[in-house]
C-alpha cells in the first residue's frame, strides 16, 4: 500500500537536498539521515512562560523532524555564549538562542557568521547589528507594556488623588524588562495622579517576585496598584501580599503579562486584575524558519506574535482550553 509522506518530513527531505546539493564537501553535521541540526539555548527555567516556551521548541523540533540540541543557560550570559561556541564547533546547521539580556553579543554572533552559521533570535532582542542574525521572532514587548498601562489609565481615570503603583521589573538589562517598562510608563505619564513609588527587580521569578514585594510592602503603608512584568513575579507577590494581611486584587490591584495557566487561574480567581498576553508557543514558527533557512528561502527579518489581553470575565471563559 503506498502512503504519503507527511508533509513536515517531505519538506525536511527537500530541505536537506537543497542543503546537499549547496554545500558540497564543506563540512556541516547534517545528519547522514537528512536531518537538520538544531542548537538551541534558552534563558534558563524562571518562569511558567519559560517553562511553556521549552516545551514548545522540544515538541515543535520533533514533529518536524529537526535534531535540537538543546541547552538551559540559567539566566546567565556566560552560559548562553558558552553553549553557543560549543554549537559554533559542532557545526550544528542553525543557531536559534533567546538573549537573556539585550548587550554583548557581538563578538559571539561574529563568530557563527565567519563559521557561516545563520542565527535566528527567539522571544528575546539584542542590541547588535541586525546584519548578524537572520530572524528574530517574538512578541512585541513595548505594547504588552503598553496594553497594561492603557487598562491602567482607564481603572483610574476618575481618580482624584494619588494613585501608589508598585513595578516589578524583569531580570535587569532583559529586552522585556526594559520595553515592558517603556511602554507602561510611557502610557500612565499623561495622568499626573499615576505615580510609580517604588520599581525594582524580581527577575522574573516568583520567590524573587515574594521577597521584593515583602520589602516594598513594609516600606510602603499605601500601595493601591502592583504592575508585575510577569505573572509569576505578580504571584510571588500575592503571597507577600496575603501574609501583609491585605486582599491581592481588591486592597492592591495587580496587573501582569504573560498569561500563563497559573495567572489566568488567579485573574479568574480575583486576585489579579488584568493581564497582558505574551505567547511562548515559539516552536511551530521556529522550526518553519529554520526549514527556510536550510531550503535556501527567504525569511522575514522581524516575526512579531499575535497576542490579545484578558479581564476577569476573559479569564475565566478562556482557562478550560488554554494549552499553557
Ligand atoms: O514574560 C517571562 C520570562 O522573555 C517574554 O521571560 C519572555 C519573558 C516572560 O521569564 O515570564
Amino acid at each position: 500500500m503506498r502512503r504519503k509522506l507527511p508533509a513536515v518530513l517531505l519538506s525536511a527531505a527537500l530541505a536537506f537536498v537543497v542543503t546537499a546539493c549547496g554545500s558540497g564537501s564543506g563540512g556541516t553535521t547534517t545528519a547522514d539521515d537528512g536531518k537538520i541540526t538544531l542548537g538551541f539555548s534558552q534563558v534558563g527555567s524562571e518562569s511558567g512562560w519559560r517553562e511553556a516556551n521549552t516545551k514548545s521548541i522540544k515538541e515543535s523540533a520533533s514533529t518536524a523532524g529537526i535534531d535540537l540540541k538543546f541547552s538551559d543557560a540559567q539566566q546567565k550570559q556566560e552560559n548562553q555564549i558558552a553553549t553557543i561556541r560549543s554549537y559554533i564547533q559542532q557545526k550544528v546547521d542553525v543557531i536559534a538562542f533567546s538573549p537573556v539580556v539585550v548587550t554583548g553579543w557581538d563578538a559571539v554572533l561574529k563568530e557563527a557568521q565567519a563559521a557561516k552559521i545563520p542565527v535566528v533570535l527567539t522571544d528575546r532582542a539584542v542590541d547588535s547589528d541586525a546584519s548578524l542574525y537572520v530572524s528574530f521572532l517574538g512578541s512585541d514587548f513595548v505594547k504588552e507594556g503598553e496594553a497594561v498601562g492603557d487598562w491602567v489609565l482607564n481603572e483610574y481615570k476618575d481618580a482624584t488623588g494619588p494613585v501608589n503603583i508598585v513595578q516589578l521589573e524583569g531580570s535587569v538589562g532583559s529586552a522585556p524588562a526594559i520595553d515592558r517598562k517603556k511602554g507602561f510608563e510611557a502610557k500612565i505619564a499623561s495622568n499626573p495622579n499615576l505615580k510609580v513609588i517604588a520599581s525594582q527587580s524580581g527577575d522574573f521569578t516568583r520567590a524573587d517576585g515574594k521577597e521584593v514585594m515583602t520589602a516594598i510592602l513594609k516600606a510602603n503603608p499605601k500601595i493601591d496598584l502592583l504592575f508585575a512584568h510577569n505573572d509569576d513575579m505578580g504571584l510571588g507577590a500575592i503571597q507577600a501580599i496575603e501574609e501583609a494581611g491585605k486582599k491581592p486584587g481588591v486592597d492592591i490591584k495587580i496587573v501582569t503579562i504573560d498569561a500563563v495557566k497559573d495567572g489566568m487561574q488567579a485573574l479568574a480567581d480575583g486576585k489579579i486584575n488584568f493581564i497582558a498576553e505574551c505567547s511562548p508557543l515559539l516552536g511551530d514558527q521556529l522550526m518553519e524558519i529554520v526549514k527556510q533557512i536550510k531550503a535556501g528561502q527567504p525569511v522575514e527579518k522581524r516575526i512579531i506574535t499575535k497576542e490579545t489581553t484578558f479581564t476577569q470575565e476573559q479569564a475565566a471563559e478562556a482557562l478550560p482550553s488554554r494549552k499553557y
